[in-house]
């Protein structure tokens, strides 16, 4: 079977991650331009300063996409080029660098998938505690029009937020991220209903516009597995995913936040604070949504918590390793013997992604989903010069297979965008983890490469998945 004509093969990365030209003309400083330089933050101290240069080479790195055959491309916007203190005047200068980023890829028939929030968030608004006031989703809302206004005409497809879960739960519950506040449940289920509330407000904006396009936002994926058939544990796996998934995806898609999280919630006093205008917009947000994006990494392994678990978080693996208590301590994530694991401990499971899919249709019904993130962190072995990412070509062959297994099983999906198109800076884990189908050599002035997984999927977009292994 061939992926449909619609079907677009891309890749993403995230302004904070590839762009650098941190304080270039005229952008404002962001959140992590602070956070990553308290010492002690990232690992070896890494920063996006620079990262790879993609302000100022983003010709050549399309060029390279246009020749890999990329269908489209998902980068995100950051808020303080456009916007240097998060509201108030505009940078002209920001807004000619994302015209030109989407005109470069125009040029090559590359479709531009864009992120308008991928963490980067304006220091002037975190300094107002960032997404816990709700004057922040105002200046979002108003940030997000400047950019339809400027874009739209060419971009139809926008995602509003990337993994609300991810930084609300590493800025407030591990503390891994800004604003680095630990163990503070309530600050997070505010931040993400103040996110949700964000998201329904600018949709409805878009929908004003009149711009027809489509409007989404992306989630983790990352569905709750018992580790065996006892009932503890699938009590354990039912919790994971209501607070993991279902608080996340059901204001969006059913336009209510669900009943066992709010109960749980309400008894703990952890309910955000909330008005019923704001649930009303929510609610009347829900239908204009067009699309969801999933980003899949691995599915989550749970059992029932029992006594204490101990954590340990270091630089060099800060993010992903199993044994992670969940906050109100009902389960924990455990690593299994009989799964394979990267070398950060990310599982990797294919059948857990084709499962969790199906799972997703039964709970939501055949919603239009696209891939927004799927790939491999790896040290990618050189050889003779060469960059053999074998590992991240038979990773991603497997997740497109069961991408297409999940389609012939009536699950939507209309795009698959592999993490990442170049390699890119991972926010904790530094340059040491790489991603990408391009290579960028630090040691030579951020010369790029292409990897032998270039040449991979350049054929499999040419020949529509016909191809895929196995
Ligand atoms: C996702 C983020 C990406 C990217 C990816 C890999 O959660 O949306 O921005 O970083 O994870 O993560 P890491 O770099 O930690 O391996």
């Amino acid at each position: 079977m061939k992926f449909a004509n619609d079907f677009l093969f891309g890749a993403a990365t995230a302004s904070y991650q590839v762009e650098g030209a941190w304080d270039q003309d005229g952008k404002g400083p962001t959140n992590w331009d602070e956070f990553s330089k308290i010492p002690g933050k990232t690992f070896q101290g890494t920063n996006g300063d620079v990262a790879v240069d993609h302000y100022n080479r983003y010709k050549e790195d399309v060029k390279l996409m246009a020749e890999m055959g990329l269908e489209s491309y998902r980068f995100s916007i950051s808020w303080a080029r456009i916007l240097p203190n998060g509201r108030g005047e505009i940078n002209q200068k920001g807004i000619d660098f994302y015209n030109n980023l989407i005109d470069e890829c125009l040029k090559y028939g590359i479709v531009p998938f864009v992120t308008l929030y991928h963490w980067d968030l304006p220091l002037a608004l975190e300094k107002e505690g960032a997404w816990l006031n709700k004057n922040t989703v105002d200046a979002y809302v108003e940030y997000a029009k400047i950019c339809f206004n400027a874009f739209g005409d060419r971009v139809k497809n926008f995602i509003t937020f990337n993994e609300t879960v991810v930084f609300a739960s590493l800025g407030y519950l591990s503390g891994a991220h800004p604003p680095g506040i630990q163990n503070n449940p309530k600050k997070y289920f505010q931040v993400t209903h103040n996110v949700f509330y964000a998201h329904a407000k600018t949709i409805i904006e878009y929908k004003k516009l009149n711009q027809y396009g489509e409007i989404g936002l992306s989630h983790v994926f990352a569905p709750a597995f018992a580790v065996d058939d006892s009932e503890e544990n699938n009590f354990a796996a039912m919790h994971a995913n209501q607070f993991n998934m279902n608080w996340f995806y059901d204001p969006i898609l059913k336009g209510k936040y669900p009943e066992y999280v709010v109960q749980q919630l309400e008894k703990t006093g952890l309910l955000p604070d909330w008005t019923a205008d704001e649930l009303l917009l929510i609610e009347q947000a829900a239908p204009l949504n067009d699309f969801m994006g999933l980003n899949y990494y691995q599915p989550m392994r749970v059992e029932k918590m029992e006594g204490a678990v101990e954590h340990v978080i270091t630089l060099d693996n800060s993010t992903g390793r199993p044994g992670n208590p969940s906050f109100d301590q009902v389960y924990k994530t455990v690593k299994m013997d009989d799964k394979k694991y990267t070398k950060w401990d990310w599982e990797i499971s294919p059948e857990g992604f084709v499962a969790g899919l199906e799972m997703l249709k039964d709970n939501y019904g055949q919603i239009k989903l696209y891939i927004t993130e799927n790939g491999l962190g790896d040290e990618d072995p050189i050889i003779e010069g060469e960059v053999c990412d074998i590992a991240r070509i038979n990773f991603i062959n497997d997740h497109l297979k069961a991408v297409k297994e999940a389609i012939s099983r009536g699950v939507h999906i209309k795009g698959y965008y592999a993490w990442s198109a170049i390699d890119l800076l991972s926010w904790l884990n530094g340059y040491k983890k790489q991603y990408g189908f391009i290579y960028v050599d630090h040691q030579k002035g951020l010369e790029r490469k292409k990897k032998a997984s270039f040449h991979w999927f350049k054929n499999i977009i040419a020949t529509r998945g016909e191809n895929l292994e196995g």
